[in-house]
């Protein structure tokens, strides 16, 4: 078993699978599950060990998933045990085509109790601003559902829990509305929350139309090494006015932007954190193009081929 906090994970053609810093290119196939329709896959994050037995455990999305008997493609996200591949938690949309699951993360401890909760985006509906729910590690139970602000903001289509940073013992949440308007149409936005009380922390926001800057966000480790660990966001390219995909590093500590990574068409649509579990990358951003779901019935767009690069902070 590897140590999935090494790595990204993708998951492909109903197998999930990983891909780690130690092994880049590099496919183990953990569990094959079956899936048809629901996206599964869409999001994947490792969990930590969310039941206790020492084995880290991971969080799957599937926000095209029906509910049995129920409302259509509310979304879904399972949380799956490392040791055994059985199921821990099921939690559930609320929206038909809410788009529950189209982001997860896990790992964070955001109310401190000593177990990892898990965080799952509901980004989309008509007029829907989105959310972003924590949930409680230990019982399964919502401990904050954050609000967007945007009408069709798509707040919650990423997420990331984000290492303490306003000192209350908590994980902290970094949340993604590509789709907020700041200063242009679709420009995106993106909010850091208290893991524990919820309030805001810091709010960040693209330049140019149609940015969406927050598809992604992640913890990127303590880029500037002031203690305090810094959040990375990943935007697409645009034309008005012209600036290229790019991810950006803000502070920590003040929210003020540090570092900005530019490169050609959607290259930073996806960032993944920082490479904890090895030293020589620590500091380091990865980011990953492309992955493969479960297409369902649709054929996946062009040729998503899996690819996982890294790009060292200096
Ligand atoms: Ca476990
Ligand atoms: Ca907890
Ligand atoms: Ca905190
Ligand atoms: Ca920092």
């Amino acid at each position: 078993m590897r140590r999935l906090s090494a790595g990204v994970l993708f998951a492909a053609a109903g197998f999930l699978v990983l891909t780690d810093s130690a092994a880049i290119g590099q496919t183990y196939v953990l569990w094959n599950f079956s899936s048809s329709g629901d996206h599964f896959g869409h999001s994947v994050a490792a969990a930590g060990d969310v039941d206790g037995d020492g084995v880290p455990d991971w969080i799957v999305g599937a926000p095209h998933a029906n509910v049995a008997g129920g409302t259509i493609r509310k979304g879904n996200a399972k949380v799956f045990s490392g040791a055994t591949g059985g199921i821990l938690f099921v939690f559930w949309g609320n929206l038909q085509g809410g788009r529950f699951g189209e982001a997860v993360a896990g790992g964070g401890d955001a109310n401190a109790d000593g177990v990892p909760d898990l965080a799952v985006g509901e980004p989309q509906g008509l007029a829907w601003p989105g959310t972003l729910t924590v949930f409680s590690g230990t019982n399964g139970a919502p401990i904050h559902v954050l609000p967007g602000i945007d009408a069709s903001g798509t707040f919650g289509a990423s997420c990331a829990f984000l290492e303490d940073i306003d000192g209350d013992g908590g994980a902290d949440v970094i949340v993604g509305a590509p789709l907020a308007d700041t200063v242009q149409g679709n420009d995106g936005e993106v909010y850091v929350f208290s893991g524990m009380t919820g309030s805001l922390i810091h709010n960040f926001g693209g330049t140019a139309l149609d940015q969406m800057f927050g598809l992604s966000v992640a913890d990127a480790g303590d880029v500037d090494g002031d203690g305090t660990h810094d959040v990375v966001v990943g935007s697409r390219w645009s034309l008005l006015p012209p600036v290229p995909s790019q991810a950006r590093v803000f502070s920590g500590a003040n929210g003020s932007p540090l570092w900005t990574f530019t490169a050609g068409y959607q290259s930073f649509v996806y960032v993944a954190g920082a490479v904890p579990a090895a030293p020589s990358l620590v500091g380091g951003l990865v980011r990953f193009q492309g992955y493969v779901v479960d297409p369902g019935p649709l054929p996946l767009p062009g040729a998503m081929t899996p690819r996982l690069d890294l790009r060292i902070v200096p």
